[in-house]
């Protein structure tokens, strides 16, 4: 009998990943029936993105897990009707996606490279640039993405230090838990990165008072989720100079509201929510692994933890 698979995401979604997740299928040895329509009591696995249709899980009967299309999972760990494993997405091609992203971002703040980019003048004005190994750079989120990232900035030589909710051990990377620990990796962000998930403990990370630990002129990049900084709080101390710029790719509300102060700021830079993507090919891979252990009864990899909320 094969395995009924369940793809519930826009349909949109459907074109990019039918072929990738057929072929891992096959690849993964399971007699596959994927699709996007199968009658709920029949369906095994449902893979998900939290934007679909599909938010009652109740008819599911016999799911054995949803396989999720995204890293966060905060609009989907409080559905009241599911009740079976969650697992979020963990891509290979996502985490490469992340870490050049944060990686450019960060480099544009470390090498000032705005005062040539943008200059309008003449004038001819030499200046050394800093090396990585004199820029401390704070990652708050040590998880599949966090750490990628602290590898590749320790790679690239800078100073990093990282925040996680558990003790950590990064090779090369100051690694710190912990409310005492955000207080000292913040001290010394000089260029602070967010990759935290968005959970009831996380909302408001950067506040007035946290902010306020900070290095006056630093620099923060955030890719997390919206709600990990307070917004006013953040412009207070963009226009007071606390901080010197913000790349903010994610918001409370997306698209981001049109008369959002942020669009205005001149120290603000606003990216729509494309920091990464999961990427169809790599992504197929992994869910289809979480298929076979399913079918094999082994554990299933990247499961959330609902009470965390992530
Ligand atoms: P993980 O779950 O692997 O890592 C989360 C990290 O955050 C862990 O280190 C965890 O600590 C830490 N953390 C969670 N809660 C707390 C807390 N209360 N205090 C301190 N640390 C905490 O997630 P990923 O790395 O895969 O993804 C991170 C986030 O990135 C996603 O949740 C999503 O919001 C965002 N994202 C954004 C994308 C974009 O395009 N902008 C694309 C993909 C993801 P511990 O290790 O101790 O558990
Ligand atoms: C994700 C995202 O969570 O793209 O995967 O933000």
């Amino acid at each position: 009998m094969p395995v009924n698979i369940l793809f519930a995401a826009r349909p949109e979604r459907w074109t990019t990943y039918e072929q990738p997740l057929r072929n891992a299928l096959k690849d993964a040895g399971i007699d596959a029936h994927l699709a996007t329509d199968i009658a709920p009591s029949e369906v095994d696995y449902i893979v998900y993105a939290p934007n679909s249709t599909l938010q009652d899980f109740t008819p599911y009967t016999r799911a054995k897990a949803v396989l999720n299309l995204w890293a966060g999972v905060e609009n989907i760990t409080g559905n009241p009707t599911l009740k079976i494993p969650l697992a979020r997405m963990v891509d290979p091609g996502l985490t490469k996606g992340m870490v050049e992203w944060v990686t450019g971002h960060v480099m544009r703040y470390h090498l000032d490279l705005d005062t040539d980019i943008l200059k309008t003048d003449t004038v001819w004005a030499p200046r050394t640039p800093p090396l990585a190994q004199e820029r401390t750079v704070t990652i708050l989120g040590l998880g599949a993405l966090g750490t990628a990232v602290a590898e590749t900035l320790v790679f690239l030589g800078f100073k990093v230090t990282g925040w996680s909710r558990s003790p950590k051990n990064v090779p090369g990377v100051t690694c710190l838990h912990g409310a005492e620990g955000l207080e000292q990796a913040l001290k010394t962000a000089e260029i602070a990165v967010l990759l935290l998930p968005n959970t009831a403990a996380t909302e408001n990370t950067l506040n007035a008072d946290t902010l306020a630990l900070m290095p006056t002129g630093a620099f923060i990049i955030n890719p997390g989720r919206g709600p990990l900084i307070d917004d006013d709080a953040l412009l207070t101390a963009l226009d007071s100079g606390k901080i010197a710029h913000a790349t903010l790719d994610v918001f409370r509300t997306e698209p981001l509201p049109q008369n959002h102060p942020y669009w205005s700021h001149r120290n603000v830079t606003v990216t729509p929510h494309i920091a990464a993507e999961t990427r169809a090919i790599t992504a197929s891979t992994v869910i289809a692994e979480n298929i076979r252990r399913g079918q094999a009864q082994e554990d299933f990899l990247h499961l959330v933890d609902r009470d965390l909320g992530y």
